[in-house]
């Protein structure tokens, strides 16, 4: 005979009784799962940790299915004439049981569990809504951007579904970006240098995400096809501290030149730097500074 009991405390794990309730259904359901263990006497952190945990995959499992996800937009502006130029999709999860859970804690347990590419596949039939509620606006030729897992590249799914919605919709493929980070790149290098060449064939862009943040290398640089280099918002910040950020910010938009590539800056916040990325001759601004992400329909163009 196994009992599964679910243990939650008052005032640490949760303070009002629905939530209390919750946690402990939650934590029995654990408990049920594992065949005999109980959380007994855990220390409350470890309680909450794995509690939380348990919580966000559980939720997860039918979020996208029951509407809970939505995508909100931050434009990216031209440097010189502050015109938008694209916007960056950005995934955002409402769950009516743990409120807003940032994409940083989520998009993980989608990554381990694949369903991320059910994720991406959602957010390219979106695109050619959003392309024609731009064109409704006036606002032509304004590319759309996507952030991609790179473990999205283990398999050509990426490459399948992309090709799906350029032949069943209107998607423009060369209003489409795709983001990528280094990290997780080293891998599957060749597999994803191949699976990129794939989409950039079709005139979608390719863009390096978060550089300036991990290791950089300045040979992915060379070795990816790439179209737009993005500095991260750790070293966009670091130029307002220390001048020596200046000469490196400057340098990587020198380089990036050289290399043919377009160069936004992530995380722009204040006057001062976008004035010093001016005159640097970054081409393109992202950050609070100009706009936050935010629905589209509320975007004030
Ligand atoms: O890793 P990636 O560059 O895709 O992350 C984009 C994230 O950065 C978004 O969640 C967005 O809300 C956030 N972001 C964009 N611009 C700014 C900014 O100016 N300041 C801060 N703090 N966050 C920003
Ligand atoms: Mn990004």
């Amino acid at each position: 005979l196994n009992a599964s009991i679910g243990v939650s405390r008052y005032p640490t794990d949760a303070t009002s009784p629905k939530e209390l309730i919750k946690l402990s259904n939650v934590s029995s359901r654990e408990a049920r799962s594992i065949g005999r263990t109980t959380f007994g006497e855990s220390d409350a952190a470890t309680f909450a940790l794995v509690n939380r945990e348990f919580s966000v995959k559980n939720e997860l499992r039918n979020a996208l299915d029951k509407s809970e996800m939505y995508l909100v937009y931050q434009p990216i502006v031209d440097t010189q004439s502050l015109e938008v130029k694209s916007l960056e999709t950005l995934l955002r999860w409402n769950s009516p049981i743990l409120g807003s859970v940032w994409p940083q804690e989520f998009i993980p347990y989608l990554e381990v569990t694949n369903e991320i590419n059910k994720v991406s596949r959602w957010m390219l039939k979106q695109i050619p809504i959003s392309q024609s509620f731009l064109l409704s606006k006036g606002l032509k030729g304004t590319s759309i951007s996507l952030n991609i897992s790179p473990i999205q590249f283990k398999t050509d799914y990426l490459v399948k579904i992309v090709e799906e919605a350029l032949s069943e919709s209107s998607l423009s493929p060369e209003n489409l970006v795709i983001e990528i980070t280094e990290t997780g790149l080293i891998q599957n290098f060749d597999f994803v240098v191949r699976q990129l060449t794939r989409l950039r064939k079709y005139g979608i862009q390719i863009a390096l995400d978060d550089f300036g943040s991990g290791y950089s290398s300045f040979n992915y640089l060379s070795e990816l096809p790439l179209d737009i280099l993005k500095i991260d918002k750790v070293l966009i910040d670091s130029i307002l501290k220390k001048d020596e950020k200046k000469i490196l910010v400057d340098t990587i938009i020198a380089l990036a030149h050289r290399l043919d590539l377009a160069v936004v800056a992530e995380g722009v916040e204040r006057q001062e730097q976008y004035e010093y990325l001016r005159t640097r001759g970054c081409d393109y601004i992202q950050g609070f500074y100009f706009y936050r992400p935010d629905r589209i329909e509320n975007l004030d163009f």
